[in-house]
């Protein structure tokens, strides 16, 4: 096993408990996989804050966003004894036939002087608004490109599970460019520079029937209408990233090629981080890739949480040859670790094309 990973001491940085619930009749259950960025001198984490009402004995509760009710939220409540209810994954279940999530996410920001230390702000940042964003917002990935911070996240709603967009240069009023890639898609990631004069992304559709939950890169001439779509890494039988994978934050500029972290899970859904190395001028073409994961789950954090054994990224910082990789740990809390960029080049493997 190569686990790269040097993990911050003070792991996990942030917890459900440092983090105020958005409004009174709600917990914060599990913070999640944060994006990562710099401004004004200090280290921001973008937070997916996951909240539902305290639960009771017998009864599964989850918060809908709802225009129509006077506060914003229905919470639709289901006797756990209920033969229409299916309530075997922690994430999300299924009543009469609909999937529901079991937790509500918004995004929030939290800062910090040293990039381990964060403040959380105490609302927040960017809440779910719209039919295609009714059970939540998660995992912001934030991509810097001259000045403009993009965000790409995934809006959920019972339309699907697609990415959603809004950018910023204040981090103070936010741009909303509604649902940029539609369902079923997620794990977005931009590139932080145009390449052969078009912006690209990965992103990663899911196929239910022929197919699987693979990364592609699409390219766009103004970062909303994403075409010329194609598969660049697919899940792989029999490996740790069997069942699904998909892309981290932005791909890192190396004089080697862009590297691009991602995420893979096999069928027991067990969350490693892996690389891909993308061809400079020609992304599309993967130089090489992990054999083995750069990170797995195993410190007690990541193993034992809201739903165990997941190390999950979408946001990093680059400085010189280290990645601070921030995390999400068992879906619950937050965490830091330290790559080498040389280090995570040094263990890929070429890929034939
Ligand atoms: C999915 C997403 C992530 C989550 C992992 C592990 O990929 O919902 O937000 O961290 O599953 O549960």
């Amino acid at each position: 096993m190569a686990d790269l990973a040097r993990r911050f001491a003070e792991n996990p940085i942030l917890r459900p408990a440092d983090v105020p619930p958005s409004r009174d009749g709600l917990l914060v259950e599990c913070l999640l996989n944060p994006g990562a960025f710099r401004y004004g001198g200090r280290v921001g984490l973008l937070l997916r804050v996951a909240e539902r009402p305290q639960q009771m004995p017998g009864i599964r509760s989850t918060p809908i966003l709802d225009p129509l009710e006077p506060s914003g939220i229905a919470v639709l409540s289901v006797r756990t004894d209920d033969p229409d209810l299916d309530d075997s994954d922690p994430r999300a279940f299924v009543y009469k036939g609909m999937k529901y999530l079991t937790t509500l996410s918004h995004l929030r920001l939290a800062w910090s002087d040293d990039g381990v230390h964060f403040t959380p702000d105490p609302i927040p940042t960017l809440v779910g608004h719209g039919a295609l964003e009714s059970f939540g917002i998660e995992d912001s990935r934030v991509c810097e490109i001259d000045g403009v911070y993009y965000l790409t996240y995934t809006g959920v709603s019972p339309a699907g599970v697609g990415v959603c967009m809004s950018s910023t240069r204040d981090w103070r009023t936010f741009t909303n460019h509604g649902m940029i890639i539609s369902p079923s898609n997620k794990d977005c990631a931009l590139f932080p520079q145009k390449v052969g004069g078009e912006y690209l992304c990965l992103h990663r559709p899911s196929n239910i029937y022929i197919g699987g939950h693979d990364i592609w890169l699409a390219s766009s001439p103004d970062m909303t209408h994403w075409g010329d779509h194609r598969c660049i890494a697919r899940s792989r039988p029999g490996m740790w990233d069997s069942a699904r994978v998909g892309a981290g934050a932005e791909p890192i500029w190396t004089p080697q090629g862009w590297l691009a972290i991602y995420h893979g899970a096999n069928e027991q859904h067990r969350y490693c981080l892996g690389a891909l190395l993308l061809d400079h001028n020609d992304p599309a073409h993967v130089l090489a890739r992990s054999i083995e994961p750069i990170m797995e789950p195993t410190a007690p954090y990541e193993q034992t949480g809201f739903f165990g054994n997941v190390v999950f990224t979408n946001g990093h910082l680059v400085d010189g040859d280290t990645v601070s990789v921030y995390y999400g740990a068992a879906d619950e809390v937050i965490c830091g670790a330290h790559l080498s960029v040389t280090e995570i080049l040094g263990t890929l493997s070429a890929v034939a094309n």
